[in-house]
């Protein structure tokens, strides 16, 4: 799997973030960054959130550059080693590690997102562990598990340990049009196939797919540099971009056939 991993700079920690971060001396000075694996680099201009799973373990890992950190699973930084994105191929340099429940409430900036004062790092359900780096960005206009969790999290901040103002003031943003969808395909899906929270997972597995299909072939961008342009073109294009700027790289993961066959 060919993943853009996208460059989210922490502006500011959480308060419980913070206590660890400091207590790593060898973090000073550097610059830190939470890494989300997307599939979809030409949405980041949709970008409101970032989630992390509270329940799990991510570490602060040394990048390929000497002053920039990771904050990602480990096992994917296990992968990263082996694709020039550690100090030295096949090492991984570990400085620390951090609960994905402290990081909530961090505030990242999210590379080409509208949201230029930076988004707040969130809490989701459904992260996985074994998928990425664990750490994801959210695009809800376009990722119906995006708009199902954003969507809980406004509705029950209090229930979710959020302050209400990490969510309220962000709205899902277009990013490209369908005939069938319009121009806010995830949440034209939601409501289609009935999807209440993130919790709907059948629903929302099919309507992931829909969302791929449909904006892969039938999507027009309706922002950014390549406003007009068919989603199928723009893809390669912004993340291109993104790499050139240093904002992105490429990150690819073994497909899981030894695992799943043993397993
Ligand atoms: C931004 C984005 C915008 C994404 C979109 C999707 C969509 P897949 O297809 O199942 O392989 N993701 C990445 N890592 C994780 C994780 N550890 N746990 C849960 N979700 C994760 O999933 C790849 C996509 O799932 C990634 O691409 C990421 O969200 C999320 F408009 O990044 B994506 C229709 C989907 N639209």
């Amino acid at each position: 799997q060919e993943y853009t991993g996208i460059k989210l700079e922490v502006r500011e920690w959480s308060e419980e973030a913070q206590q660890v971060v400091s207590a790593i001396p060898a973090l000073a000075g550097k610059r830190v960054f939470l890494v989300a694996a997307t599939l979809r680099p030409e949405t980041m201009y949709g970008q409101t959130n970032c989630f992390v799973g509270v329940s799990l373990e991510y570490g602060f890992f040394a990048g390929a550059s000497a002053d920039e950190v990771y904050v990602i699973s480990e096992r994917s930084a296990r992968n990263m080693a082996f694709q020039d994105l550690s100090p030295a191929n096949g090492k991984v340099e570990q400085l620390g590690s951090v609960g994905g429940k402290q990081l909530v409430g961090s505030r990242v900036d999210a590379p080409l997102s509208c949201y230029t004062n930076g988004v707040y790092v969130l809490p989701m359900d459904n992260v996985l562990a074994t998928k990425g780096t664990g750490v994801v960005t959210s695009v809800p206009s376009d990722s119906p598990d995006d708009y199902a969790a954003l969507r809980d999290l406004k509705k029950k901040p209090e229930y979710y340990g959020i302050r209400p103002e990490w969510v309220a003031d962000y709205e899902p943003v277009s990013v490209l049009s369908t005939p069938t969808y319009g121009d806010m395909t995830a949440p034209a899906l939601c409501e289609k196939l009935k999807i209440n929270s993130q919790k709907d997972r059948k629903q929302l597995e099919d309507a992931k797919e829909i969302a791929y299909k449909e904006g892969f072939y039938n999507g027009t961008m309706t922002v950014g540099d390549f406003v007009g342009q068919p989603v199928a073109e723009v893809k390669a294009l912004v993340r291109d971009q993104l790499i050139a700027t240093g904002q992105g790289f490429a990150y690819a993961e073994p497909d899981k056939l030894v695992t799943s066959r043993s397993g």
